[in-house]
């Protein structure tokens, strides 16, 4: 049986519906960001609303179902959030971590796989970023990502539980909730286009020239990626980037856009946010050695958010 913490989420339940095509899946999510309208019906789905940042939790869980396999993808997402309320989101961003390996160990988990980011690379300019360059996490939410994939890396060394950490860059895709500021910046975009195209007046905010870059991959290749590493031996112990290998500016971004909706909404230009990274670009080398290729163009990715919505 295989645990998904975090599985009502925007990736979580894209990881979620490719599971329970093949095998039965626990689906743990407190719902604080999760939708369960993200979540298929199916046989092979049991459910539960409960928040692994408690510690009895993450244990009724392990002592009620036979769980081989862990992804653990539950967090506060929003790096925002962690600056404001670092106590808060340490408990969901890291405690839980603690807790789900623990369990882990104790119960002979024959794979851990974890949800890091990109945000544990700070802001340091050299790029691609590889991972074995030095980390310099500049948020709470960077710092637990940080602490936990390292957690994570060492529960193989130190007690031979089979886990491993995954860098994602900017994922995007079905589902990704575009009401918050913090939402990535694609569903932002996506939605303004839209309502712009239907009519409703509506503009797109650029924070700083748009020149920033990001290395957006698309959440179905992320579920690729995911599952490949669950199933591959090599990977544990260790740390994967996962993105494209392709850096793209948020001008760039919003030119591919309009070739695909014929139109955008106009553009106002807003000081940089703080904080804010100017480039980012994944080396992908390691994880391809394990077999994975982006099978999504940001162009293809775009057209399918596009038809979705
Ligand atoms: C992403 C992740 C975050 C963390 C971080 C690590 C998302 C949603 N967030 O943050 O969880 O892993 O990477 O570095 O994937 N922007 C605009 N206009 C808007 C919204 C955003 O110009 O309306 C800019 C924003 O200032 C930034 C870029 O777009 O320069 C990307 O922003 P984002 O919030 O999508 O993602 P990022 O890279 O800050």
């Amino acid at each position: 049986m295989i645990l998904v913490t975090g599985g009502a989420g925007f990736i979580g339940s894209h990881l979620v519906e490719e599971i329970v095509k093949k095998e039965k899946v626990v689906v743990v999510d407190n719902l604080s960001s999760g939708k369960l309208e993200n979540l298929p019906e199916h046989e092979n789905l049991i459910f539960l609303k409960e928040d692994i940042s408690d510690k009895s939790t993450v244990k009724n869980i392990f002592d009620s179902y036979p769980v081989k396999t862990v992804y653990h993808l539950a967090a506060v997402a929003s790096v925002q959030r962690s600056v404001e309320e670092p106590e808060e989101t340490h408990r969901t961003n890291f405690d839980s971590t603690l807790f789900l390996l623990e369990e882990s160990r104790k119960n002979k988990v024959s794979k851990f796989i974890f949800a890091s980011s990109a945000a544990v690379y700070g802001d340091l300019p050299e790029l691609p970023k590889r991972e074995d360059m030095p980390v310099k996490p500049l948020t709470p939410y960077g710092v637990d990502k940080y602490a936990s994939e390292r957690y994570v890396v060492n529960s193989f060394h130190l007690y031979n539980l089979n886990g491993t950490a995954l860098r994602f860059f900017n994922v995007y895709g079905e589902r990704q909730d575009p009401s918050s500021p913090y939402s990535g910046v694609i569903s932002i975009f996506i939605d303004r286009t839209i309502k712009h195209l239907s009519g409703e007046e509506t503009k797109i905010v650029i924070y700083g020239d748009g020149k920033q870059t990001r290395d957006f991959i698309y959440v179905k290749d992320v579920v690729k990626a995911l599952i490949l590493v669950g199933k591959s031996p090599e990977s544990n112990g260790k740390v994967f980037n996962v993105g494209t290998g392709r850096e793209t500016s948020l001008l760039q971004l919003l030119k591919v856009i309009e070739e695909i909706a014929g139109d955008v909404p106009p553009v106002k230009f807003a000081p940089p946010r703080r904080g804010d990274v100017k480039r980012s670009c994944a080396d992908i080398r390691r994880i391809k050695e394990l077999g994975f290729q982006p099978s999504y163009s940001l162009k293809e990715g775009l057209r399918k958010l596009f038809q979705y919505e």
